[in-house]
Protein backbone atom coordinates (compact mmCIF):
# COMPACT_ATOMS: atom_id res chain seq x y z
CA UNK A 1 0.00 0.00 0.00
CA UNK A 2 1.92 2.85 -0.90
CA UNK A 3 1.91 6.12 -3.01
CA UNK A 4 5.41 7.34 -5.54
CA UNK A 5 6.81 10.28 -3.91
CA UNK A 6 9.74 9.70 -6.33
CA UNK A 7 12.19 12.28 -7.02
CA UNK A 8 10.11 14.38 -4.40
CA UNK A 9 12.25 15.55 -1.66
CA UNK A 10 10.72 16.50 2.08
CA UNK A 11 12.19 18.25 4.97
CA UNK A 12 11.20 15.86 8.78
CA UNK A 13 11.24 17.69 11.60
CA UNK A 14 11.14 16.23 15.08
CA UNK A 15 12.74 12.29 15.50
CA UNK A 16 13.43 11.89 18.30
CA UNK A 17 13.84 7.82 18.35
CA UNK A 18 12.00 5.28 16.59
CA UNK A 19 8.69 6.04 18.14
CA UNK A 20 8.38 9.55 17.13
CA UNK A 21 5.48 10.39 15.21
CA UNK A 22 8.22 12.04 12.67
CA UNK A 23 9.59 8.48 12.35
CA UNK A 24 6.57 6.46 10.94
CA UNK A 25 6.48 9.74 8.49
CA UNK A 26 9.55 9.19 7.64
CA UNK A 27 9.18 5.79 6.88
CA UNK A 28 6.11 5.77 4.86
CA UNK A 29 7.55 8.50 2.65
CA UNK A 30 11.23 6.70 2.22
CA UNK A 31 9.15 3.42 1.37
CA UNK A 32 7.26 5.85 -1.40
CA UNK A 33 11.03 6.68 -2.40
CA UNK A 34 11.03 10.20 -1.47
CA UNK A 35 14.35 11.48 -1.04
CA UNK A 36 14.69 13.22 3.14
CA UNK A 37 15.92 15.81 4.67
CA UNK A 38 16.12 15.59 8.63
CA UNK A 39 16.30 18.23 11.16
CA UNK A 40 17.11 17.75 14.94
CA UNK A 41 16.47 19.79 18.43
CA UNK A 42 20.48 20.54 19.09
CA UNK A 43 23.74 18.98 18.55
CA UNK A 44 23.74 16.37 20.85
CA UNK A 45 20.74 14.82 19.09
CA UNK A 46 22.87 13.93 15.61
CA UNK A 47 24.00 11.04 16.07
CA UNK A 48 20.84 9.52 17.41
CA UNK A 49 18.99 10.46 14.04
CA UNK A 50 22.04 9.87 11.77
CA UNK A 51 21.92 5.72 13.13
CA UNK A 52 17.88 5.72 12.11
CA UNK A 53 18.39 7.04 9.30
CA UNK A 54 20.84 4.74 8.26
CA UNK A 55 18.12 1.86 8.79
CA UNK A 56 16.05 3.37 6.06
CA UNK A 57 15.83 2.25 2.19
CA UNK A 58 16.93 5.52 1.17
CA UNK A 59 20.14 7.21 0.79
CA UNK A 60 19.43 10.25 2.98
CA UNK A 61 22.57 12.18 3.91
CA UNK A 62 21.15 15.63 5.17
CA UNK A 63 20.59 15.76 8.68
CA UNK A 64 20.66 19.59 10.25
CA UNK A 65 20.34 21.15 13.69
CA UNK A 66 17.40 23.76 14.13
CA UNK A 67 16.45 24.75 17.40
CA UNK A 68 12.82 25.76 16.01
CA UNK A 69 12.86 28.96 19.57
CA UNK A 70 15.92 30.64 17.49
CA UNK A 71 15.13 32.55 14.36
CA UNK A 72 18.52 32.45 13.57
CA UNK A 73 18.60 28.84 13.53
CA UNK A 74 15.90 28.15 11.17
CA UNK A 75 16.86 30.93 8.87
CA UNK A 76 20.39 29.05 8.83
CA UNK A 77 18.92 25.33 8.26
CA UNK A 78 16.57 26.58 5.43
CA UNK A 79 19.71 28.68 3.98
CA UNK A 80 21.84 25.30 4.59
CA UNK A 81 18.65 23.07 3.04
CA UNK A 82 18.67 25.51 -0.14
CA UNK A 83 22.30 25.49 -0.92
CA UNK A 84 22.55 21.85 -0.49
CA UNK A 85 19.04 20.23 -1.89
CA UNK A 86 18.03 23.22 -4.03
CA UNK A 87 13.81 22.50 -4.17
CA UNK A 88 11.77 20.72 -1.99
CA UNK A 89 8.40 19.42 -2.06
CA UNK A 90 7.58 19.83 1.00
CA UNK A 91 7.92 19.72 5.28
CA UNK A 92 6.51 17.79 7.89
CA UNK A 93 6.38 19.41 11.13
CA UNK A 94 6.22 17.48 14.37
CA UNK A 95 7.81 19.27 17.40
CA UNK A 96 5.56 20.39 20.56
CA UNK A 97 6.81 21.13 23.79
CA UNK A 98 5.69 22.15 27.16
CA UNK A 99 6.41 22.18 31.06
CA UNK A 100 5.71 18.72 32.82
CA UNK A 101 4.48 20.54 35.71
CA UNK A 102 1.70 22.68 33.15
CA UNK A 103 0.53 19.07 31.91
CA UNK A 104 -1.22 18.56 35.26
CA UNK A 105 -3.75 19.87 37.68
CA UNK A 106 -5.34 23.21 36.62
CA UNK A 107 -4.92 25.36 33.57
CA UNK A 108 -5.96 28.61 35.36
CA UNK A 109 -2.61 27.92 37.57
CA UNK A 110 -0.70 28.07 33.82
CA UNK A 111 2.07 30.17 34.32
CA UNK A 112 2.90 32.93 31.57
CA UNK A 113 6.35 31.67 30.81
CA UNK A 114 4.45 28.31 30.23
CA UNK A 115 1.73 29.67 28.30
CA UNK A 116 4.67 31.38 26.15
CA UNK A 117 6.53 28.54 26.07
CA UNK A 118 4.30 25.97 24.66
CA UNK A 119 3.30 28.63 22.05
CA UNK A 120 6.82 29.55 20.93
CA UNK A 121 7.88 25.84 20.39
CA UNK A 122 4.07 24.08 19.36
CA UNK A 123 2.81 26.95 17.50
CA UNK A 124 4.73 29.56 16.39
CA UNK A 125 7.25 27.58 15.13
CA UNK A 126 5.02 26.58 12.12
CA UNK A 127 4.49 29.94 11.35
CA UNK A 128 8.25 30.73 11.11
CA UNK A 129 9.09 27.76 9.21
CA UNK A 130 6.64 28.25 6.31
CA UNK A 131 8.45 32.20 6.09
CA UNK A 132 11.69 29.92 5.55
CA UNK A 133 10.50 26.73 3.80
CA UNK A 134 8.50 29.07 1.11
CA UNK A 135 11.17 29.88 -1.10
CA UNK A 136 12.72 26.57 -2.07
CA UNK A 137 9.02 25.15 -2.61
CA UNK A 138 9.39 26.41 -6.21
CA UNK A 139 6.96 23.71 -7.91
CA UNK A 140 4.43 24.04 -4.90
CA UNK A 141 4.62 22.19 -2.22
CA UNK A 142 2.76 20.90 0.85
CA UNK A 143 3.02 21.42 4.69
CA UNK A 144 1.92 18.80 7.43
CA UNK A 145 1.70 19.18 10.82
CA UNK A 146 1.00 17.15 13.69
CA UNK A 147 -2.45 18.47 16.01
CA UNK A 148 -4.42 16.60 19.02
CA UNK A 149 -7.80 16.85 19.30
CA UNK A 150 -7.24 18.50 23.08
CA UNK A 151 -6.91 21.46 20.58
CA UNK A 152 -10.50 21.81 19.64
CA UNK A 153 -12.11 19.84 23.35
CA UNK A 154 -10.76 20.36 26.79
CA UNK A 155 -9.22 16.75 27.48
CA UNK A 156 -7.62 16.11 31.24
CA UNK A 157 -4.40 17.04 31.73
CA UNK A 158 -3.31 18.67 28.38
CA UNK A 159 -3.83 22.01 29.16
CA UNK A 160 -1.43 24.67 27.80
CA UNK A 161 -0.46 22.11 25.14
CA UNK A 162 -4.75 22.52 23.92
CA UNK A 163 -4.46 26.13 24.08
CA UNK A 164 -0.97 25.99 21.86
CA UNK A 165 -2.60 23.49 19.55
CA UNK A 166 -5.77 25.72 18.55
CA UNK A 167 -3.42 28.49 17.99
CA UNK A 168 -1.52 25.76 15.77
CA UNK A 169 -4.78 24.80 13.96
CA UNK A 170 -5.70 28.55 13.46
CA UNK A 171 -2.24 28.86 11.90
CA UNK A 172 -2.60 26.49 9.41
CA UNK A 173 -5.69 28.03 8.06
CA UNK A 174 -3.77 31.49 8.27
CA UNK A 175 -0.53 30.03 6.39
CA UNK A 176 -3.34 27.68 3.76
CA UNK A 177 -4.74 31.19 2.80
CA UNK A 178 -1.30 33.02 2.30
CA UNK A 179 0.69 30.00 0.64
CA UNK A 180 -2.32 29.13 -1.31
CA UNK A 181 -1.32 31.44 -3.92
CA UNK A 182 1.87 30.02 -4.50
CA UNK A 183 0.80 26.56 -4.75
CA UNK A 184 1.63 25.36 -1.77
CA UNK A 185 -1.06 23.60 0.40
CA UNK A 186 -1.06 23.59 4.51
CA UNK A 187 -2.70 20.97 6.77
CA UNK A 188 -2.57 18.91 9.85
CA UNK A 189 -3.39 15.85 11.07
CA UNK A 190 -4.97 15.21 14.54
CA UNK A 191 -3.65 12.26 15.60
CA UNK A 192 -4.91 9.30 18.42
CA UNK A 193 -2.74 9.15 21.15
CA UNK A 194 1.12 6.92 20.54
CA UNK A 195 3.19 5.91 22.90
CA UNK A 196 6.00 8.15 22.26
CA UNK A 197 8.95 10.34 23.93
CA UNK A 198 6.80 13.07 24.83
CA UNK A 199 4.24 11.02 25.46
CA UNK A 200 6.49 9.60 28.70
CA UNK A 201 5.11 10.52 32.51
CA UNK A 202 2.09 10.88 31.52
CA UNK A 203 0.20 9.27 34.09
CA UNK A 204 -3.27 7.36 32.93
CA UNK A 205 -1.73 6.84 29.92
CA UNK A 206 -3.10 3.39 29.68
CA UNK A 207 -6.47 4.37 30.83
CA UNK A 208 -6.40 6.71 27.70
CA UNK A 209 -5.37 3.96 25.12
CA UNK A 210 -7.81 1.63 26.74
CA UNK A 211 -10.74 4.20 26.26
CA UNK A 212 -9.89 4.64 22.94
CA UNK A 213 -10.17 0.94 22.14
CA UNK A 214 -13.14 0.26 23.86
CA UNK A 215 -15.27 3.87 22.36
CA UNK A 216 -13.69 4.83 18.64
CA UNK A 217 -15.52 3.64 15.61
CA UNK A 218 -12.61 1.04 14.88
CA UNK A 219 -11.89 -0.04 18.48
CA UNK A 220 -8.38 -0.15 18.27
CA UNK A 221 -5.66 2.69 18.74
CA UNK A 222 -3.74 5.23 16.26
CA UNK A 223 -0.34 3.54 15.26
CA UNK A 224 2.71 6.28 13.49
CA UNK A 225 2.40 3.90 10.58
CA UNK A 226 -1.26 5.27 9.67
CA UNK A 227 -0.04 8.45 10.26
CA UNK A 228 2.90 8.44 8.33
CA UNK A 229 0.70 6.71 4.99
CA UNK A 230 -2.08 9.69 5.87
CA UNK A 231 0.98 12.16 5.56
CA UNK A 232 2.40 10.55 2.22
CA UNK A 233 -1.07 10.77 1.18
CA UNK A 234 -1.10 14.83 1.97
CA UNK A 235 1.99 15.29 0.21
CA UNK A 236 0.86 13.57 -2.91
CA UNK A 237 -0.44 14.64 -6.08
CA UNK A 238 -3.63 12.74 -4.23
CA UNK A 239 -4.27 15.50 -2.62
CA UNK A 240 -4.04 18.14 -4.40
CA UNK A 241 -7.73 19.90 -3.69
CA UNK A 242 -6.91 19.91 0.56
CA UNK A 243 -5.54 22.86 1.93
CA UNK A 244 -6.44 24.67 5.58
CA UNK A 245 -7.90 20.93 6.77
CA UNK A 246 -7.24 19.46 9.79
CA UNK A 247 -7.34 15.67 8.88
CA UNK A 248 -8.19 13.10 12.20
CA UNK A 249 -6.31 10.05 12.30
CA UNK A 250 -7.68 8.97 15.59
CA UNK A 251 -9.77 5.43 14.81
CA UNK A 252 -13.14 7.87 14.31
CA UNK A 253 -12.51 8.88 18.08
CA UNK A 254 -13.16 12.44 17.16
CA UNK A 255 -17.08 12.13 16.24
CA UNK A 256 -17.65 10.95 19.80
P1 LIG B 1 8.44 12.96 20.25
O1 LIG B 1 8.84 13.19 21.66
O2 LIG B 1 8.95 11.77 19.57
O3 LIG B 1 8.75 14.24 19.35
C1 LIG B 1 8.69 15.57 19.83
C2 LIG B 1 9.75 16.33 19.08
O4 LIG B 1 9.70 17.73 19.37
C3 LIG B 1 11.15 15.85 19.44
O5 LIG B 1 11.80 15.38 18.28
C4 LIG B 1 11.81 17.12 19.95
O6 LIG B 1 13.17 17.21 19.55
C5 LIG B 1 11.02 18.20 19.25
N1 LIG B 1 11.29 19.50 19.84
C6 LIG B 1 10.98 19.94 21.09
N2 LIG B 1 11.47 21.18 21.27
C7 LIG B 1 12.09 21.54 20.11
C8 LIG B 1 12.79 22.70 19.68
N3 LIG B 1 12.95 23.77 20.46
N4 LIG B 1 13.30 22.72 18.42
C9 LIG B 1 13.16 21.66 17.61
N5 LIG B 1 12.52 20.52 17.96
C10 LIG B 1 11.99 20.47 19.20
O7 LIG B 1 6.83 12.94 20.32
P2 LIG B 1 5.67 12.78 19.26
O8 LIG B 1 6.14 12.07 18.06
O9 LIG B 1 4.54 12.25 20.05
O10 LIG B 1 5.33 14.30 18.90
C11 LIG B 1 5.35 14.84 17.59
C12 LIG B 1 4.13 15.73 17.40
O11 LIG B 1 2.95 14.91 17.43
C13 LIG B 1 3.92 16.80 18.45
O12 LIG B 1 3.47 17.98 17.80
C14 LIG B 1 2.79 16.22 19.30
O13 LIG B 1 2.07 17.22 19.95
C15 LIG B 1 1.98 15.55 18.21
N6 LIG B 1 0.98 14.58 18.67
C16 LIG B 1 1.36 13.51 19.44
C17 LIG B 1 0.44 12.59 19.88
C18 LIG B 1 0.83 11.42 20.73
O14 LIG B 1 -0.05 10.79 21.31
N7 LIG B 1 2.09 11.07 20.84
C19 LIG B 1 -1.00 12.72 19.52
C20 LIG B 1 -1.27 13.86 18.66
C21 LIG B 1 -0.32 14.75 18.27
P3 LIG B 1 14.36 16.64 20.47
O15 LIG B 1 14.05 15.26 20.87
O16 LIG B 1 15.50 16.74 19.52
O17 LIG B 1 14.40 17.59 21.62
C1 LIG C 1 -4.26 14.51 27.20
C2 LIG C 1 -3.05 14.01 27.07
C3 LIG C 1 -2.25 13.62 28.28
C4 LIG C 1 -1.44 14.79 28.85
C5 LIG C 1 -0.15 14.90 28.09
C6 LIG C 1 0.23 15.91 27.40
C7 LIG C 1 1.32 15.85 26.43
C8 LIG C 1 1.67 16.93 25.76
C9 LIG C 1 2.66 16.92 24.65
C10 LIG C 1 3.96 17.65 24.96
C11 LIG C 1 4.67 17.84 23.65
C12 LIG C 1 4.78 16.82 25.93
C13 LIG C 1 6.02 17.49 26.46
O1 LIG C 1 6.33 18.61 26.13
C14 LIG C 1 6.85 16.67 27.40
C15 LIG C 1 8.01 17.45 28.01
O2 LIG C 1 7.53 18.27 29.06
C16 LIG C 1 9.00 16.46 28.67
N1 LIG C 1 9.59 15.54 27.65
C17 LIG C 1 10.74 15.85 26.99
O3 LIG C 1 11.36 16.88 27.18
C18 LIG C 1 11.20 14.83 25.96
C19 LIG C 1 12.57 14.34 26.39
C20 LIG C 1 11.20 15.50 24.59
C21 LIG C 1 11.66 14.60 23.47
O4 LIG C 1 9.85 15.88 24.33
C22 LIG C 1 9.61 17.00 23.61
N2 LIG C 1 8.32 17.23 23.37
O5 LIG C 1 10.49 17.72 23.23
C23 LIG C 1 -2.43 13.89 25.71
C24 LIG C 1 -2.02 12.50 25.27
C25 LIG C 1 -3.17 11.51 25.42
C26 LIG C 1 -1.62 12.54 23.76
C27 LIG C 1 -0.34 13.30 23.47
C28 LIG C 1 0.91 12.79 24.09
C29 LIG C 1 -0.42 14.39 22.68
C30 LIG C 1 0.71 15.22 22.19
O6 LIG C 1 0.46 16.35 21.70
O7 LIG C 1 1.87 14.78 22.21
Amino acid sequence: MTISLAGKTFVIMGVANKRSIAWGIARSLDAAGANLIFTYAGERFEKPVRDLVDTLEGNHELALPCDVTSDEDVERCFSQIGEQAGKIDGLAHCIAFAKTEELKGDFSDTSREGFLLAQNISSYSLTIIAKHAKPLMTEGGSIVTLTYIGGERVMPNYNVMGVAKASLEMSVRYLAHDLGRSNIRVNAISAGPIRTLSAKGVGDFNTILKEIEEKAPLHRNTTPEEVGDTAAFLFSQMSRGITGEVIHVDSGYHIL
